[in-house]
């Protein structure tokens, strides 16, 4: 999550039992080894690097991961294909966030150590594909891991995601308002008084789209992509430094707050040890009673 999971967010996931993954995307390759510095003073647990690919500092990044011997990586927004072999010669473990089977197939075959299959739910850039639709085709299609993402904000979605055939979840917008959480508190807000319909998508006419809360950027934005008179750079022109503004200025009306459609769901402030602990302690709970729907001697 660019400009959002930091050194102090990743660290605390990461203290608290999960794995915590910095965000690459609005870090050049220094800004990152800072962070990555900051997440190792802050916890001996191992935590990861997300790597956008559609990022300037792509490759830079790529190189970066490998000499500062991050055990795990995960990338998004495209295909890693380029960058693997020297990851998999590094040891490091790569999980690529992907949205669809043949992507699940051709990171697979390249070496991929799991996959995040993520839905179209999910806040920030995100593929056609919902969770439920996307995770359990995926879990047939590779044989590796599957992590699901897109949708998921509680204990009920983690035993939802299981009975897909995931492995585990990858959760962003519930992490967004955790007390460790740096981004400004305008944003946070915003979450918390969230309602289920309150996301729309923009970016479909640049080929990627994006997630996020309904505000005055965000129509604006959606009201260009159809108006012909604006060329593509200049929807660039607009987007761009938009996440920055919202999540760093906690500028509301004027920023991309990024969010996921489980935003609505999120209603309390709490630390990342507490999330973790309730996501958990819910998904036992509902797994524990599922036996409740087996029909006996069918
Ligand atoms: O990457 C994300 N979420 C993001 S990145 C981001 S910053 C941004 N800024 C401007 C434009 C777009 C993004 C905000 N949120 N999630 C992981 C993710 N990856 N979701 C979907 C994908 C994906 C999509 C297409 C992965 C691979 C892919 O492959 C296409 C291909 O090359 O075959």
């Amino acid at each position: 999550m660019a400009w959002v999971s930091d050194a102090i967010l990743a660290a605390a996931v990461s203290n608290a039992g999960g794995l915590g993954l910095i965000a690459g995307m609005n870090c050049n390759k220094e800004q990152l080894r800072q962070e990555i510095a900051v997440a190792r003073a802050l916890t001996c647990n191992p935590f990861g690097v997300n790597i956008m690919l559609m990022s300037p500092y792509a490759e830079e990044i790529a190189r970066l991961v490998i000499e500062e011997k991050i055990p795990v990586i995960t990338t998004g927004a495209g295909n890693p294909g380029p960058f693997m072999a020297a990851w998999l010669e590094a040891e490091i473990k790569v999980i690529p966030v992907i949205p669809s089977v043949a992507l699940a197939k051709r990171v697979a075959r390249m070496g991929a150590f799991a996959v995040v299959a993520e839905g179209g739910e999910s806040g920030g850039h995100i593929g056609d594909l919902t969770t439920m639709a996307l995770a359990p085709q995926v879990c047939d299609g590779v044989d590796i891991p599957v992590i699901a993402a897109g949708g998921i904000g509680d204990g009920r979605g983690l035993a939802a995601a299981m009975m897909l055939g995931a492995v585990a979840v990858q959760m962003g917008t519930r992490f967004m308002v955790a007390k460790e959480c740096t981004i400004h508190r305008s944003y946070k807000e915003k979450i918390l008084k969230a309602s289920d319909i309150d996301t729309m998508v923009t970016g479909r006419r640049l080929g990627h789209p994006v997630r996020l809360l309904k505000n005055a950027f965000a129509r604006d934005l959606f009201a260009k992509e159809y108006d012909s008179s604006i060329s593509n750079e200049q929807l660039e022109e607009i987007a761009a430094d938009s996440l920055r503004r919202a999540a760093r200025e906690g500028d509301i009306s004027g920023g991309s707050l990024l969010a996921g459609q489980i935003a609505g769901l999120v209603k309390r402030e709490q630390t990342v040890a507490e999330i973790i602990e309730e996501v958990m302690c819910e998904a036992n709970r509902r797994l524990g009673l599922a036996s409740q729907f087996v029909i006996r001697n069918a």
